[in-house]
């Protein structure tokens, strides 16, 4: 009999790191890593192990194939918007190919083992692109199926594997005679930045608030590379592995989407690193903008609807600004650089 598992791509990543970190809590112990770092203490302590390797390696899925029984994929592993653009083609062979493989191999073992592997994708505010300034301060809270126009290549792999989870969820090889609907559970997020107490982003263009934070907490000066008056949605980390929880715990029957948006504020970078300075008045802190990130940020929405991720799923932030900042980045960000 092979061994039922729960499979984390990325899992040396930020997001990778809080599913470890939350699944565990729960008393989960079935889950199998993939990274391409070795992982740190904190993920092997908690999963049953961990492989190095990438998710472009067909020998290696193929190995996961053969060895265990899938339930779930959680399919984390992806280079951010601003790594993307120095390596584009390197991107699409991650982001895309990596995401195919992945699906692939869920489709293989829903197949094998008769029930369906749900899927979950961490899409991304990076699939929409506002044409201007002045159109991103009108149109506000944007819906789902709006100014779906990626101005990155990160944004435009995002779309595009969005579209691949609906195929495999609901259209696969349609020609055949064998019945592939819904062997593949594909959900989907589009998150904003998000920011986390415990782990610092690699490569995101929505860095800049997370490194103006950490920056803060460590006595250390940052330059911000947007202007103090760039605004983008984010959320904490806390939340953002709860509404992956809330979205994968919700009966197929009540989803009427495979792709939502979610949304818990929306600050200013200046209004940010007003909050940031409440609790670290010391915070240094100037604003280089580099034009280029800027242009990116400037095309993502100032923010994003997220009603039908509410009526179907019940999603709804712990943390507005505020308690963010007091219930969770701040106790925790104090304590894990006092004990360095
Ligand atoms: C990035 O900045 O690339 C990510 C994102 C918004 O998806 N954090």
């Amino acid at each position: 009999m092979r061994k039922s598992i729960i499979l984390i791509t990325g899992v040396n990543g930020e997001i990778g790191h809080g599913l470890v970190r939350s699944l565990y809590n729960e008393g989960i112990t079935n889950l199998i890593g993939i990274d391409l770092n070795a992982a740190d203490d904190f993920v092997t302590e908690r999963t049953m192990d961990c492989l190095v390797g990438s998710i472009l390696d067909r020998n290696l899925l193929e190995r996961l194939n053969a060895q265990y029984e899938i339930q779930a994929i959680f399919h984390m592993a992806a280079l951010l918007s601003t790594r993307a653009e120095f390596s584009p083609v390197i991107a699409h062979e991650v982001n895309v190919d990596g995401t195919l493989n992945l699906l692939d191999l869920a489709m293989e073992q829903a197949q094998s083992h008769g029930k369906p592997v749900q899927f979950f994708f961490p899409s991304s505010i990076a699939v929409y692109g506002v044409p201007s300034l002045a159109v991103k301060k009108k149109v506000g809270a944007i819906r789902e199926d709006d100014y779906r126009y990626p101005q990155t290549m990160y944004g435009c792999n995002k779309l595009y594997c969005e579209s691949l989870g609906d195929y495999y969820g609901k259209y696969y090889k349609r020609l055949s005679t064998s019945d592939s609907e819904g062997l593949v559970d594909f959900r989907a997020i589009r998150f904003p930045g998000i920011i986390s107490a415990h782990t610092l982003p690699a490569g995101g263009t929505s860095d800049y608030a997370p490194e103006m934070l950490h920056a803060a907490a460590k006595g250390e000066h940052n330059d911000c590379f947007v202007r103090e008056d760039a605004t983008i949605p984010f959320m904490t980390m806390q939340d953002a592995i709860l509404a992956i929880e809330k979205l994968m715990e919700t009966p197929k029957s009540e989803l009427t989407q495979t792709v939502y948006n979610i949304k818990a504020f929306n600050p200013s970078a200046g209004e940010f690193l007003s909050k940031v300075k409440e609790y670290f008045p010391g915070a240094d802190v100037d604003f280089v903008i580099n034009d280029n990130r800027q242009s990116i940020i400037d095309s993502w929405p100032t923010d994003v609807d997220d009603e039908q991720a509410r009526k179907d799923w019940g999603w709804e932030p712990i943390h507005d600004l505020d308690r963010a900042f007091s219930e969770y980045l701040i106790p925790e960000i104090r304590s894990r650089y006092e004990h360095k």
